[in-house]
């Protein structure tokens, strides 16, 4: 415990360690959406129906609840030097293609990890990256092949699609700290483990953009962070 005090007191050394700071706190909030929630839309399946409609295909691009709880925003704190790193999981993140449909549809990961691309659909699947600073990747997966990895080394935010199923897609969140996190299907996120300070909060969604709001984290317990999503225009 002593060697923890002491880093604390050097200021971001237990970040640049990926450690968790000796005082942290909690942000937790629900994202909303302020306008009438969008009625539900289904994408329509044109090929390899059979493996395809196995499952349904609601339009992911905008998921409001009942409630106009927002689902798959991204939230993350902005220009966090003090952030400890995102630690790099033991087993690569996957992301499977089931039912011609990327699980999930909304994904974090660390910079500098490798993702496994899966497929167990029995048909052929071809990953498409539009990345910012990574590598784009536009590599077909054969059925026989279901599993591929591919590495994102620089933070970014990648659209995923599929060349043969033009209705797949998908994002990839590479992110250069810990601090981010995603919304459920309730809209609700809980961001653990942040330094005390005050910080600019980001939220981002596919369809409506980037969000920003001010939050105060205090060295113990939770900052609420409710955010109504402006509606589409
Ligand atoms: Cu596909």
């Amino acid at each position: 415990m002593k060697r923890i005090a002491s880093l604390v007191v050097a200021g971001c050394a237990c970040a640049a360690l990926g450690m968790v700071p000796a005082r942290a706190g909690s942000i937790v909030g629900k994202v909303t959406y302020a306008g009438p929630a969008p009625a539900p839309k289904t994408i329509t399946v044109t090929k390899d129906k059979d493996v395809c409609s196995r499952e349904p295909h609601p339009d992911e691009t905008l998921v409001v609840a009942a409630d106009k709880g927002l689902a798959n925003v991204v939230v993350y704190i902005k220009d966090a030097p003090a952030a400890p790193k995102m630690a790099i999981p033991a087993k690569n993140p996957e992301l499977d293609q089931r039912s011609c449909k990327f699980h999930p549809h909304v994904q974090i990961i660390p910079a500098g990890s490798t993702m496994d691309v899966l497929n167990n659909d029995g048909i052929l699947h071809n990953i498409h990256t539009y990345p910012k600073n990574n590598t784009p990747v536009n590599q077909a997966q054969p059925k026989f092949k279901t599993r591929m990895s591919l590495k994102f080394d620089k933070p970014d935010t990648v659209k995923l699609t599929c060349d043969v199923h033009t209705w797949m897609n998908g994002w990839l969140i590479v992110a250069p700290h810990a601090w981010y996190t995603v919304s459920g299907p309730d809209g609700t996120f809980k961001l653990d483990n942040v330094a005390p300070g005050t910080y600019t909060l980001s939220y981002w969604q596919e369809t409506l953009g980037s969000q920003t709001a001010q939050v105060t984290v205090p060295a113990t317990g939770e900052a609420k962070a409710d955010f109504a999503y402006p509606a589409k225009k």
